[in-house]
């Protein structure tokens, strides 16, 4: 019971793009319900939704107004206390995303601290007086401008490291702390199984602000992360964040959103003693090096990179944490498109880079839509655009002078609008996803690409991931196995093994669109097995085979003597 989390498999809904139940063109809660046969038949048992609380919506749910109440698009309580009650009944978790880093500027806290500045509230947000009639300093926010607001009737400058809509809650202040423990506690008091905790890392800063070293780019350092990730008083926060709330609740998974956050610091957040989460949702793996700091450069990521990221996270937390194995999320472009071959090889990349984080040690991550290989979006004109971050590049971009399309280059390959178009549930209009005008556009391949046809196609991506997630229930090592890399200077092979109990599980990943030579050496005494999966249907039912397919997966599995 009490490790549901590590035998699981986590799904993460984007709620307003999932089912639209009402046909007004947003995704809901009772759309969520409708589908709760599907998640069975995937296999899938924790259910991540994004934040459901009211939010004027300026980045999508993210910016919360009210943090007790559901949103009344997305339904009301009783629908999401009926969610509860029937995803506990078929078995599964509700987790939802809680966004204590700020709130909205809609906020009822927000808007009494901007009134005065000797409101009661005005400590509750990060005020500063400007510095030779200018901001404080030359902090970028995460979503271009600065990350200060001028307020003309108090003439001071309030601290947004995301949008200007998003303003950062003061933790310094015991109040503000008290407050998001509440909160906490009313949800699990609901039933809820845990919580996604929103870029946490980011809730202690420096409080002096110091200015940003300049870039070779002529830049503040992009988004001057080390004054605010991991700042100097996250422990003392999280400590007391733990002790008020989660030492109270037995039984809950909590995931630590960790942006910018190492494996050697992972522990701080998900020390089985002392960390506050169960996991660290970590982004070093998927991100490329960041180069002069320009949003969405040219993408720069290697398998090579992937890999020893992986295995680097998967040392750090062997003894003292656990994983959670991603490659996409709602803040990300698609996998298939990103890191695999949409044209070449659209089904065999999408199953290889599922089997290589699903079969690593930790609890597996499905982004809604991965699972039937949804690709990239290339809308034409901005307008179609939704995402905030998106948006604001785009106009920075054109005031600098930058070209259009180069912009709009950069946006088709790295937008998060890319993962949050619609889900595709079928050939029918909008793709079945809404009978009204869906908030953000579907993805015209909806009639190639779809839940429907997929389920029919016994190749399809997602028998893929329903059999990747069954090989999970069947083998006790791939939940538990120890993790070991072989062929770590290889450029395009993925392999590793998987230990436990005497059982071996070796997993091969070849990440390039060509065929590429095992090294055999290394993998010395692993000849035999049997095959449990592929994505080529006339792979070698035992292992000896010294060659791997463009984009090849195999899984074998070694019996003890
Ligand atoms: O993301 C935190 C975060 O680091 C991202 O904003 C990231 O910098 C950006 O997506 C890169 O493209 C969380 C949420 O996952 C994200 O959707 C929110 O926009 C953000 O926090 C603010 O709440
Ligand atoms: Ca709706």
């Amino acid at each position: 019971m009490g490790q549901w989390w590590k035998t699981g498999v986590a799904y993460q809904i984007y709620t307003q793009s999932f089912m639209d139940s009402n046909n007004d063109g947003i995704g809901d809660i009772n759309g969520i319900r409708s589908r709760l046969g599907y998640f069975k038949s995937l296999g899938v048992n924790i259910l991540v939704l994004g934040p459901v609380n009211p939010s004027p919506m300026h980045d999508n749910g993210y910016d919360i107004s009210n943090y007790l109440k559901i949103m009344d698009i997305y339904g009301t309580m009783e629908d999401f206390e009926s969610l509860l009650r029937e995803a506990h009944e078929h078995g599964m978790y509700i987790i939802m995303d809680m966004v204590f880093n700020h709130t909205s500027d809609k906020h009822e806290w927000f808007i009494e601290s901007s009134k005065s500045r000797d409101n009661p509230k005005r400590d509750w947000y990060i005020w500063r007086d400007g510095k030779n009639g200018k901001e404080p300093n030359n902090w970028e926010s995460v979503f271009s401008g600065s990350v200060w607001s001028y307020f003309k009737n108090t003439k001071q400058y309030v601290l947004h490291l995301y949008s200007e809509n998003q303003i950062d809650l003061n933790w310094e202040n015991s109040d503000v702390r008290q407050a998001v423990y509440k909160t906490c506690k009313l949800w699990l008091d609901k039933g809820v199984d845990g919580f996604r905790l929103d870029t946490i890392t980011t809730i202690s800063k420096y409080t002096d602000f110091p200015d940003a070293p300049i870039t070779n780019a002529g830049r503040p350092y992009q988004p001057a992360t080390q004054y605010y990730i991991n700042g100097p008083r996250i422990k003392e926060y999280l400590d007391e964040f733990k002790r008020e709330v989660f030492d109270k609740y037995d039984n809950t998974f909590v995931i630590a959103e960790a942006n910018g956050v190492p494996a050697e610091k992972a522990l701080l957040y998900v020390d089985k003693d002392y960390g506050i989460a169960n996991v660290a949702f970590q982004w070093e793996h998927i991100e490329s090096d960041p180069g002069t700091g320009k949003k969405w450069d040219e993408d720069t990521w290697t398998p090579l990179h992937f890999k020893q990221v992986m295995t680097k996270w998967q040392k750090a937390l062997e003894n003292r944490g656990w994983n959670v194995n991603y490659m996409s999320s709602h803040d990300q472009p698609r996998i298939v498109s990103r890191f695999g071959d949409e044209s070449h090889y659209y089904k065999e990349s999408a199953k290889m880079l599922a089997t290589s984080f699903h079969m690593l040690r930790g609890t597996p991550w499905v982004f809604q839509g991965e699972e039937i290989g949804m690709t990239n979006i290339k809308f034409d004109k901005i307008e179609d655009y939704r995402c905030v971050e998106t948006i604001n590049m785009y106009h920075d971009g054109i005031s600098a002078g930058e070209k259009p399309e180069v912009l709009m280059e950069k946006i088709h390959r790295k937008s998060r609008d890319n993962s949050r178009t619609p889900m595709q549930w079928d050939d029918s209009e909008n793709a079945g996803f809404s009978k009204g005008t869906p908030w953000i556009n579907v993805n015209p391949n909806y009639r190639k690409i779809n839940v429907a046809e997929q389920q029919k196609d016994e190749q399809s991506i997602l028998h893929y991931y329903q059999s990747l997630i069954a090989l999970r229930k069947e083998y006790p090592v791939v939940i538990w196995g120890d993790f070991t890399l072989l062929l770590p200077e290889d450029d395009s092979i993925f392999a590793y093994t998987r230990q436990y109990k005497g059982d071996t599980l070796l997993v091969l990943c070849n990440f390039h669109g060509e065929e590429r030579m095992l090294l055999s050496d290394a993998l010395q005494g692993l000849e035999g097995g049997e095959l449990l999966l592929s994505n080529y249907v006339d792979a070698p039912l035992s292992f000896g085979n010294t060659t791997l397919r463009p984009y090849e997966a195999r899984i074998y599995h070694f019996k003890p003597d």
